[in-house]
């Protein structure tokens, strides 16, 4: 497919956005001196620059394309709506016919004992939600004392005030002097790197006991909710020992402590099944949603209460104080619908579960397990983490491993490919609408950019 012809030189956009723009988590000043990468077209896996180069899109976005670019389906839903009903809002008594078909749609999805959802614009909206919302309905069953959070070193909610408070990102918290009184972190369930010589079992149960330890020194009466992406996203696509979640979600029951789970990244089919709880087989109250359930044409996300949540919530919360101009959008509504039906429609999730998924894990584990610069391959279905590492016997990272997980991906992007780098893991989340050949091109891609990675330590 050929790029289209660029309106602008990529010197005079990136002078123009250098003039105007600041950017997501980066340094500002440094990207003005090396210019922003121009991306002007995506169709399927792919995306093109202004310059023409193609790209396969390792990360689907922002983990959020899961259908794709360019889908007419959506395309065509969002134009239908725009020309029915630009926008509407929820406050007032009203509703329209998009959102409630959404509703619908979304709960035939999810498990029976989810019965609610708020709309918001983002996972961060989403998060934010969700912190009024828990403490609302702590209030509505008696027991206004429960307004802790807990959540995770490492964990990612958002970059508002409320959500970046709930993540644990330090180097966010530096900035504007969160977190947030209310909110406190325990340890993230990485093994590699932090699990010492206790086996994965070992570490996945000691990590989630820190959570008993914290609601008993806290006061369970205190404590409201413990937040936490199933797997670790942004944190570098970090999988719990197989021992973590059935602990945790012990230790959530017996203290009545609500378990809520970030599926941001993980919802809509990334791991093979729909939401990411369901693939680790524990019973959030919450979900937090957003990027895969519009496949990112457009802003969308939401928060999933339980029955038993939205049931007290409506029978004894009188007016929920809460609303957003955008929540529940028309447009946005009808392009998750138009989505959903992509994915269902085209078995997509199936294939994730059944054969694109394990394709991709085994190949990676194919080329990657005897890798000298690889310690570690971690991931299911449609995201994957390589774990690079100094030394593979006693788990040695290096101590400069920003810079070459960087390095890495920057030879990536040569090889015409896009994989993202956390410290040193390199992480990759396809679309759930690639192909065997495209999965052999991710994987093609990423071994050589690993490999000239490996070359440049003189390792190969
Ligand atoms: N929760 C999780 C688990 C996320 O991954 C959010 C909430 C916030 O969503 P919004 O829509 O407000 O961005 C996210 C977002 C990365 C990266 O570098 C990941 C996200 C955002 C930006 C960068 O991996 N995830």
């Amino acid at each position: 497919m050929k790029n289209t012809q660029p309106v602008r030189s990529t010197a005079e956009y990136q002078a123009m956005d250098a003039a105007h723009h600041i950017h997501a988590f980066l340094d500002q000043k440094a990207l003005n001196e090396e210019g922003a990468r121009v991306i002007t077209r995506g169709e399927g896996l792919y995306v093109w620059d202004n310059e023409g180069k193609q790209y396969l899109d390792g990360m689907s976005g922002l983990w959020c394309t899961n259908v794709g670019y360019g889908r007419p389906e959506l395309i065509d839903a969002a134009t239908r709506q725009l020309k029915e009903l630009s926008y509407y809002n929820m406050f007032f008594h009203t509703t329209h016919p998009a959102v409630v078909e959404l509703s619908e749609r979304l709960f035939s999805l999810l498990p029976g004992n989810y019965s609610h959802v708020i709309y918001t614009n983002s996972g961060s909206e989403a998060n934010e939600v969700l912190i009024r919302t828990v403490r609302r309905f702590w209030d509505v069953m008696g027991q206004p004392d429960k307004k802790i959070f807990i959540g995770r070193h490492n964990g990612y909610h958002g970059s508002t005030v409320g959500s970046a408070s709930l993540g644990g990102m330090a180097f966010m918290h530096e900035m504007g002097n969160l977190p947030i009184p209310g909110v406190e972190h325990i340890a993230e369930p990485y093994w590699y790197a932090h699990g010492g010589k206790l086996s994965p079992a070992e570490f996945g149960l000691k990590c989630a006991q820190e959570l008993e330890a914290k609601i008993l020194q806290l006061g369970a009466d205190k404590v409201a909710a413990f937040v936490a992406e199933p797997f670790q996203g942004a944190g570098g696509m970090i999988f719990p020992p197989e021992s973590y979640w059935p602990e945790i979600q012990r230790i959530c029951r017996q203290y009545d402590v609500l378990l809520c789970a970030d599926e941001v990244i993980g919802g809509f089919g990334r791991t093979g099944e729909w939401f990411a709880h369901q693939h680790f087989d524990f019973q959030p109250d919450t979900l937090s949603i957003a990027k895969g359930l519009t496949s990112g044409y457009i802003p969308m996300g939401g928060l999933v209460l339980s029955r038993r949540m939205a049931e007290a919530l409506i029978a004894k919360g009188g007016v929920f104080a809460h609303g957003l101009t955008y929540s529940g959008h028309p447009v946005a509504a009808a392009v998750a619908l138009a989505n959903l039906d992509v994915l269902q429609g085209e078995g997509m999730v199936q294939a994730v579960k059944q054969d694109t998924g394990p394709y991709l894990q085994r190949c990676l584990r194919e080329v990657f397990a005897d890798h000298p610069l690889v310690g570690d391959i971690q991931g299911t279905g449609m995201v994957a983490a390589l774990q690079l590492c100094e030394d593979k016997a006693s788990r040695q990272l290096f101590a400069n491993e920003d810079d070459i997980g960087w390095r890495c991906r920057t030879h990536g992007f040569d090889e015409g490919l896009i994989i993202r780098s956390t410290h040193g893991r390199m992480i990759m989340a396809p679309a759930l609408a690639i192909t065997r050949s495209q999965i052999d091109e991710l994987v093609g891609k990423t071994r050589r950019a690993v490999d000239r990675t490996a070359q440049e330590l003189g390792l190969l």
